[in-house]
């Protein structure tokens, strides 16, 4: 194989519930689960880490986890909002490389490889993405990094929640060696109880069984499992999704006083934009132009309109509409650009992205499209 790659592997903490408690306060420090009503025989899609204390886990009946843990607060699942949240951290992603494959809504995997940020510290984009996702989206995840897709996804699960752990291309053979079978991606239960009738419990366990013996055993899983027990796993993060958007911003060490100093500011963020646009050229095409204001007491504005271009004029007029809403100082100014695809057949089916995204409105929660600089 080539060089050593950097894969990380990210996922939500108690996503669902996260969510509930993010956008409802008063739930902080109550046992929650966010899941079907116990008089309709309900279950329960996740609980947050307090209901776990109790034993409460996803897929119970939402009856049983209200017997063990009386306490606990039952919420209907609202997608829009997850979906909403999903997209925002999938954007913060884009920042940092375009080689995203997500699994479901609250995990992805994610090539670092070429990521240059932190001068291509794995540890250091993963801390700052993680911590971009806690500042912009308010929760948190965790994070796992590795040479490839399989080590990554486990050691995400090693420090959660709201923990990242790495293994380093040394460790790995350490690590692998008593990882239980069970932590293989593709061993269930039923594989799990037959490695164990044949004395198997540790990856370490597997090693003494070469090709052939695992190949009669295993049919065609054999000849993963021989990789997989040394951790080796050649897969690539498979891309499905495109950029939605592209932003550039910039938070001021000292606040912009007024409409002027904020208005000097732009050639200097359009030019970056340009920049980063240029490269995204043959790709897609742009729909919208749109303008973000921090204020200096954190009250946020976005402010967009349907454009072609990536005019500065136009960066100017929102910018000036923008700070009508706020006429005090300002501390972060962003501008970006909504995007489509040139070619139709790019466009991903299932995801709408922010759908529940409340648009040109003051402290908007749903911030998806900038990054900070
Ligand atoms: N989910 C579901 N039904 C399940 C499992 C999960 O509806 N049987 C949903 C709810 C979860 C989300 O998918 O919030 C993500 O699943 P995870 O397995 O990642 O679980 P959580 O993110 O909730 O918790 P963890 O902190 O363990 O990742
Ligand atoms: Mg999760």
């Amino acid at each position: 194989m080539s060089a050593v790659r950097k894969i990380a592997h990210i996922d939500c903490d108690s996503f669902y519930a996260s969510i509930e408690i993010r956008d409802n306060p008063s739930l902080a420090g109550l046992p929650i689960a966010v899941g079907g009503s116990p008089e309709r025989r309900g279950v329960v899609a996740t609980c947050n880490y307090l209901a776990r204390e109790f034993g409460v886990r996803s897929a119970m009946a939402s009856a049983t986890a209200r017997r063990i843990c009386p306490g606990l607060v039952i919420i209907k699942p609202e997608m829009a909002r997850y979906r909403a949240a999903s997209a925002q951290i999938t954007d913060i992603f884009r920042d940092y490389t375009d080689i995203i494959e997500p699994l479901s809504l609250d995990e992805a995997f994610l090539d670092l490889s070429s990521c240059r940020h932190h001068r291509g510290s794995a540890s250091l984009i993963v801390s700052e993405i993680r911590a971009r996702i806690a500042e912009e989206v308010n929760i948190t995840v965790s994070a796992g990094i590795a040479p490839n897709k399989f080590l990554a996804k486990v050691a995400s699960d090693w420090n959660k929640p709201d923990g990242q752990f790495v293994v380093e291309p040394l460790m790995i053979d350490s690590f692998v060696r008593q990882l239980p079978v069970r932590k293989l991606f593709g061993v269930g239960k039923v594989t799990a109880a037959k490695m164990e009738k044949l004395g198997v419990q540790s990856c370490g366990d597997l090693r003494d069984f070469d090709r052939d013996q695992l190949d009669s055993h295993f049919g065609s899983f054999g000849k993963r499992l021989y990789d997989l027990c040394r951790g080796v796993d050649d897969r690539a993060v498979q891309p499905t999704r495109i950029r939605k958007s592209i932003s550039v911003e910039n938070t001021f060490a000292t606040d912009l006083p007024g409409l002027d100093a904020c208005l000097a500011e732009l050639p200097g963020l359009h030019e970056q934009l340009l920049e980063r646009i240029e490269k995204l050229r043959d790709k897609y095409r742009i729909s919208k132009q749109v303008v973000k204001i921090k204020f200096h007491d954190f009250i946020s504005t976005t402010v967009e309109t349907l454009s072609p271009t990536t005019e500065l004029q136009k960066y100017r007029e929102l910018l000036e509409e923008g700070y009508q809403r706020g006429l005090r100082p300002v501390r972060l100014l962003g501008i970006g650009a909504r995007l489509s695809p040139v070619h139709e057949g790019m466009t991903e089916s299932s995801e709408v992205k922010n759908s529940a995204t409340p648009k040109n409105t003051a402290s908007a929660p749903q911030l998806a499209l900038f990054e900070e600089r």
